[in-house]
């Protein structure tokens, strides 16, 4: 997969040279370039932002830079289809005004050949950067929640750990992606590991029991429990209700 970010502060970026998602970068698998957007501006104070038109505080970020920035990214459009196929690239804005991120989109961007994500600070982005960017990709705003960040580099952090695992060959073990929060629509259960003793605190017997029906049947009481009591908003309409 191609990821490629457009920032102010493409070092935010560095850290993906570690860990799980720097080796899937070696191998290959991960090709990711932060590009810096201060690059597409030609003035000797390399301005990215301006007042907004209407009044009102803040600063918003200028088109032009923008514009340049996605026609060196996504090269030539192919004017029959530039839109639609998983060969296509997505273009993600995170936003705070936008759909919120979720396991569920983590998975389908997964399948995409090429991401493209613009990190905005400040007030936001010229909106006609979203218009002309979906004449030539799929164009998305994205929310990793109802918080807000001062801009979106955290964010498309947190969203490229999320994806990036979900690609093939990149966590080591596959089984360890599906017994996960979320991926049954649940919260996961808690886990243990030796000692069977630790401070005064016992494993639950059952995990030692070797009994791996009724090891299954807590583990999910547990998620149920769990989901319940923290997330009753995950669970289908009725779900949640006391036995
Ligand atoms: Cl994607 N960006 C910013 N700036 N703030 C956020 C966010 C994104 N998601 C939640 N808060």
């Amino acid at each position: 997969m191609r990821i490629d970010v457009v920032t102010i502060f493409p070092e935010f970026f560095d850290v993906l040279d570690i860990s799980l998602l720097g080796k899937a970068r070696q191998t290959g698998l991960l090709d990711v370039t932060a590009h810096n957007l201060r690059e597409f501006t030609h003035d000797r104070h390399r301005t990215v932002d301006d007042t907004p038109y209407g009044g009102g505080a803040g600063m918003v970020m200028k088109p032009e830079p923008w514009g340049e920035a996605l026609d060196t990214i996504l090269g030539p459009t192919d004017a029959a289809d530039p839109v639609t196929g998983t060969g296509a690239p997505v273009v993600i804005f995170p936003s705070p005004a936008g759909e919120v991120f979720t396991q569920k989109m983590a998975r389908e961007l997964a399948g995409r050949e090429h991401l493209v994500f613009g990190c905005g600070r400040y007030e936001g982005i010229d909106q006609r950067v979203f218009e002309h960017a979906a004449t030539r990709a799929e164009v998305r705003l994205v929310s990793i929640g109802d918080y807000v960040l001062n801009g979106g580099e955290v964010a498309v952090m947190a969203m490229i750990e999320a994806i990036g695992r979900l690609i093939p060959g990149v966590v080591g073990n596959p089984e360890s992606l599906v017994e996960e929060s979320h991926e049954d629509g649940l919260l996961e259960y808690p886990s243990y590991t030796k000692p069977a003793q630790w401070r005064g605190l016992e494993v639950p017997p059952v995990l030692l029991s070797g009994n791996h029906g009724a090891i299954d049947r807590w583990r999910r009481e547990q998620q149920l429990e769990r989901t319940r009591r923290v997330r009753p908003d995950l669970l289908p309409p009725g779900a949640g209700d006391p036995a």
